[in-house]
């Protein structure tokens, strides 16, 4: 089945007692055993199965290419977890744009268990084969990427991670563009991220994460750490996901095309310093962008013209975008990320400019956008 449909019937079929069409929401932490040692159904205990949970990890094994899903309580127990396959010593060789909380565990609470990070540039492969030492173990991507929309091509780096005597692990984040428009598995990658709190949720009422393989060996050592550390999505939350994604293909669609519109908007604007949009001529990784992914997704990032306070004035000055963190949901966002989510990397390889603001395009209707952008623009 194409991307479409499996969006909304994959893992979820009609409930077979009473043909309920939607996946019950199953509120329950234990189940009734045939005998002792004899589960019926395979299910024993909430935190290692449940069925809405279940639906939903089938659902996003289906929609990456995958064999197995797994979800988490949110993006970062997701990264955690895949984290704790690795032991004390090993290597793990990061982008050095990533998401500012993913930066801070690796930095902040990972290395403190003696595992070894490098920040380096992946858009660049070359430099990604330099700073692979005899001890990595886990490459990890983000792309596009948080907030900077650095895109790297996730087939050439697998292509050097894979040659690497170790044969370390390619993790991508695919949090920005969604399986919608970039699939890193069919790219080379051996797992895919979500904080599913994003597009995959879409409605900005659920924090979620996920993550999905091919390989079994790989899944069953994740599997017995989802169950063994417990960071497990609930049912309500497996539930709203689910239901999310059954919309997901027709959102990033209107994400993007409302985003292309403010993209050609911002690209001539006075107070722009500069644009920075996946799909956009300036940008310098256009090419791999328009390979890698269906279409240009729904974040934009800009440095604007006057500085930390210009950004200030223009992110408050907003009326329809609303001043928030977080981002892929229906309605539209805007903040500045050195002073809200980078706030972590301050300081750090990772600084974010005081004058980029980022912006979360929803789905509403493109002349109300346009209008606020231009009004708080005005303001700064
Ligand atoms: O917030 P959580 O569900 O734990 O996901 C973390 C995460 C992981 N990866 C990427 C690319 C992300 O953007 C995030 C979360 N980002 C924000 C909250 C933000 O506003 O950028």
């Amino acid at each position: 089945m194409k991307f479409e449909t499996l969006a909304i019937h994959a893992g979820q079929e009609p409930e077979p007692n009473n043909g309920a069409v939607m996946t019950p929401v199953y509120f329950t932490s234990t189940y009734k055993q045939n005998g002792v040692g004899k589960p019926r159904q395979g299910y024993e205990y909430s935190r290692t199965k449940n069925p809405t949970r279940l639906a939903l990890e089938h659902c996003l094994a289906a929609l990456e290419g995958g064999s197995f899903g797994l979800a988490f309580a949110s993006g970062l127990a997701a990264t955690d977890t895949v984290l704790r396959l690795l032991n004390s010593g090993d290597h793990v060789l990061a982008g050095n744009d990533v998401y500012g909380g993913t930066f801070r565990l690796f930095d902040k609470v990972l290395r403190r268990f003696n595992l070894g990070f490098t920040f380096a540039d992946t858009t660049d492969p070359e430099s990604v084969a330099d700073a692979l030492t005899a001890s990595t173990r886990l490459v990890w991507l983000e792309t596009p990427t948080n907030p900077l929309l650095r895109v790297t091509d996730i087939r050439a780096v697998a292509e050097i991670v894979h040659a690497h005597p170790n044969r370390p692990l390619l993790a991508v984040d695919n949090t920005f563009a969604t399986p919608y428009l970039q699939r890193p598995l069919e790219l080379g990658a051996d797992m895919v991220i979500h904080s599913m709190t994003k597009y995959l949720g879409g409605h900005s009422d659920v924090v979620g994460g996920a993550v999905i393989v091919k390989d079994k060996e790989l899944a069953e050592r994740l599997f017995f750490l989802q169950n063994a550390v417990g960071a497990v999505l609930g049912p309500m939350d497996s539930f709203l996901v689910l239901r999310g994604i059954k919309t997901l293909p027709v959102r990033m669609d209107r994400h993007a095309e409302n985003a292309s519109v403010l993209v050609d908007f911002l690209a001539r604007h006075p107070k722009v310093e500069k644009l920075i949009y996946p799909f956009h001529e300036s940008h310098p990784q256009q090419k791999i962008a328009r390979r890698q992914m269906k279409n240009g997704g729904g974040m934009i990032s800009f440095l604007i013209k006057g500085g930390r306070e210009s950004a200030v004035r223009m992110v408050e000055a907003a009326k329809l975008f609303t001043l928030a963190e977080s981002l892929g949901g229906v309605e539209s966002l805007i903040e500045v990320p050195a002073a809200m989510t980078h706030l972590s990397v301050a300081g750090s390889q990772l600084d974010v400019d005081p004058s980029l603001v980022r912006l979360s395009v929803g789905i509403e209707n493109q002349d109300d956008l346009l209008e606020d952008l231009r009004q708080a623009l005005e303001y700064a």
